[in-house]
């Protein structure tokens, strides 16, 4: 299989590149951070291939698209996983260029993508678009306001795909983590703030890298008769709020 994982230089991504060039798979391995890619590349060897590729810039997208060798072209599964949180202030004190940043990448950057990449899938009548949505997306939070929003947009947009390719042999799923440790994810969100993103997972026991891997790697090697519509998934330890009632 080809496969093409967007936000590689860390976290899920680069855990799920190991997991299938560990299995035989070629991958294209992209993101931003180049040096990152390099390093990951020149453990991975010949089966890993690095694409600087930033998914808010369109242009960015079509260049490394076009820059694929031909070998690497046939794209058979698509990993729209480069995603990010920013903040946790409520709605009314948000910077609305965090908000601007999500949506770019969570959203417009995942549908890019996608655009690019499907015609050629249904033209073969094959193909898989496994995309990153999260719990997030599922259930409300304080501060979760935008960054859960673009999740629910992962959710409904690869239902949707669903809906639009059954019959063509494309297949999509929506997979949708909870608390997940060991990635940049919550540096990233408290902005470089490394005490506040290691408390997230302070006394838990969450999911990994590698669990997710395992799951995207599972998904993408059942039989092509089978599509996973949506994967939800939490650590034993995570559950549900009880509703918020502000009393007087
Ligand atoms: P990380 O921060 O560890 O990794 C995010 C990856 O996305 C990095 O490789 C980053 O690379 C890439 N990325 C960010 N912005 C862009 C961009 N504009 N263009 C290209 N690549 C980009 O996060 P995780 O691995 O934890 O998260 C991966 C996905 O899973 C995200 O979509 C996230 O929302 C989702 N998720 C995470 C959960 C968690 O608890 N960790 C739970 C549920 C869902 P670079 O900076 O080099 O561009
Ligand atoms: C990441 C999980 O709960 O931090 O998508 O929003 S959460």
């Amino acid at each position: 299989m080809i496969v093409f994982i967007t936000g590689a230089s860390a976290g899920f991504g680069a855990e799920m590149a190991r997991t299938f060039v560990n299995n035989g798979h070629q991958v294209v391995i992209s993101g931003r951070r180049k040096d990152r890619l390099e390093a990951l590349a020149a453990e991975l060897g010949d089966l890993a291939l690095p694409i600087v590729m930033d998914v808010t810039c369109k242009e960015s997208i079509n260049e490394a698209l076009s820059m694929l060798p031909q070998s690497w072209r046939q794209v058979d599964v698509l990993i729209n996983n480069a995603g990010l949180a920013l903040g946790t202030q409520p709605a009314h004190e948000a910077p609305l260029a965090d908000w601007e940043t999500m949506i770019a990448t969570n959203c417009t950057g995942l549908v890019t993508m996608t655009r690019a990449l499907l015609p050629a899938m249904v033209e073969r009548g094959s193909g898989l678009i496994i995309n990153l949505g999260s719990v997030a997306g599922h259930y409300p939070y304080p501060g979760g306001n935008v960054y859960g929003a673009t999740k629910a947009f992962v959710d409904q947009f690869t239902l949707n795909l669903r809906a639009d390719l059954a019959g063509t042999g494309v297949r999509a799923t929506n997979l949708a983590p909870g608390l997940c440790g060991g990635t940049e994810f919550s540096n990233v969100r408290f902005k470089g703030d490394d005490a506040a993103a290691a408390k997230v997972y302070e006394g838990t026991v969450p999911l990994t890298a590698k669990d997710i891997a395992a799951t995207v790697f599972w998904i993408a090697t059942l039989p092509p008769h089978i599509n996973i519509n949506t994967i939800e998934m939490m650590p034993t330890c995570q559950g549900f709020s009880p509703f918020a009632i502000k009393r007087t």
